[in-house]
């Protein structure tokens, strides 16, 4: 099986993450990849500090393996979340939408490896210079919050720049797409669309079904007026949202409304018309569900037969 320095690094069996997926990321699903062998990560998101401590918690009862806690930096509660992970010990975070260099002399003096989202090389430089243990390179292909680059440039040009391990994420779901960013300098790999779709996440069946029957160009990136561009599928929220954003008579705090809330309309309630269906690029190759370590297995295996076949190339 494939293994990298990732591995070590976090005491993991496979170079394999699973992204903190706002609304997704529970400790049913964190608690299946790491139990599998994968790194699996609450998502912290909005939660309270309470609410994050307890899903923490039930996460260490369903598994000893280590996890991880993602901070969305742009929550109302980041102060205390910050703390939070501190004071349950989590050994490792990651962050996402931001900058988190505020936050994290604590961390490293708590011991937590931390493992920054990056969208560009400056903001990867930067937080490996305050102690990064390892940075996650996402291109604009992935679901959610996006940054400019695609993977396919973001991955190797991070690699060069930092001398830390780097996860390839954005557009990845399948053996090829993990091969593909090995060969592009990562260590490992993080999944968010594909874990979707796996038995242990808890999301409605109806956001399941959407991310099985999407094709190559369903998304679409909403909210580049408000500094955050979202990929998010094609649905009436979507389109709404889309419209009004090129309407000038359309403030920033009324289209701020109308995303609030929408993600969990979709993932929770089922939604999925009038509710945000975040689902990366990728999502036509997501074709069955299956349980986290069936898809950790599959993934891997055919990366590694890829990989070992890839000398026929070389003549
Ligand atoms: O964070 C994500 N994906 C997310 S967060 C999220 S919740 C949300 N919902 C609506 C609007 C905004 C957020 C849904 N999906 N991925 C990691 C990620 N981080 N992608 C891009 C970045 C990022 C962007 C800028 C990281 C650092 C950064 O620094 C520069 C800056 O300006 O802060």
């Amino acid at each position: 099986m494939i293994k990298s320095q990732i591995c070590e690094l976090l005491n993991i069996d496979y170079p394999i993450f699973q992204g903190g997926m706002a609304w997704v990321a529970n400790a049913s699903l964190a608690s299946a990849v790491s139990e599998a062998g994968g790194l699996g990560i609450i998502a912290a998101m909005n939660s309270t500090k309470e609410q994050l401590r307890e899903e923490i918690r039930k996460v260490r009862q369903l598994t000893s393996k280590p996890f991880g806690v993602n901070i969305m930096l742009m929550s109302p509660h980041v102060d205390e979340i910050a703390r939070t992970v501190i004071e349950e010990k989590v050994p490792i975070v990651t962050t996402g939408a931001g900058m988190p260099v505020k936050y994290m002399p604590a961390w490293i003096e708590a011991g937590i490896k931390i493992i920054p989202v990056v969208p560009s090389t400056a903001i990867a430089k930067m937080v490996v210079r305050y102690g990064a243990s390892a940075v996650i390179a996402e291109g604009g292909e992935a679901g959610g919050h996006i940054g400019d680059l695609t993977t396919m440039t973001l991955v190797p040009q991070v690699c060069d720049a930092v001398s830390v391990p780097v996860i390839a994420a954005g557009g990845i779901a399948d053996g090829r797409g993990v091969a593909a960013a090995f060969m592009l300098g990562a260590s490992g790999v993080q999944l968010g669309t594909r874990f979707l779709v796996a038995k242990e996440c808890t999301i409605h069946q109806n956001y399941k079904d959407k991310v099985l029957s999407a094709k190559d160009i369903d998304t679409i990136v909403t909210g580049k007026r408000l500094g955050h561009p979202v990929r998010s599928l094609k649905n009436a929220f979507s389109r709404t949202f889309f419209s009004k954003e090129y309407d000038a008579s359309v403030s920033n705090e009324e289209l701020e409304a109308i995303g609030r809330g929408a993600l969990r309309k979709a993932a929770i309630d089922g939604d999925v018309t009038e509710g945000c269906v975040m689902l990366g690029q990728i999502a036509a190759l997501v074709k069955k569900e299956d349980t986290c370590r069936n898809i950790i297995i599959e993934i891997l295996s055919e990366a590694e037969r890829l990989l070992t076949g890839a000398q026929q190339w070389v003549k």
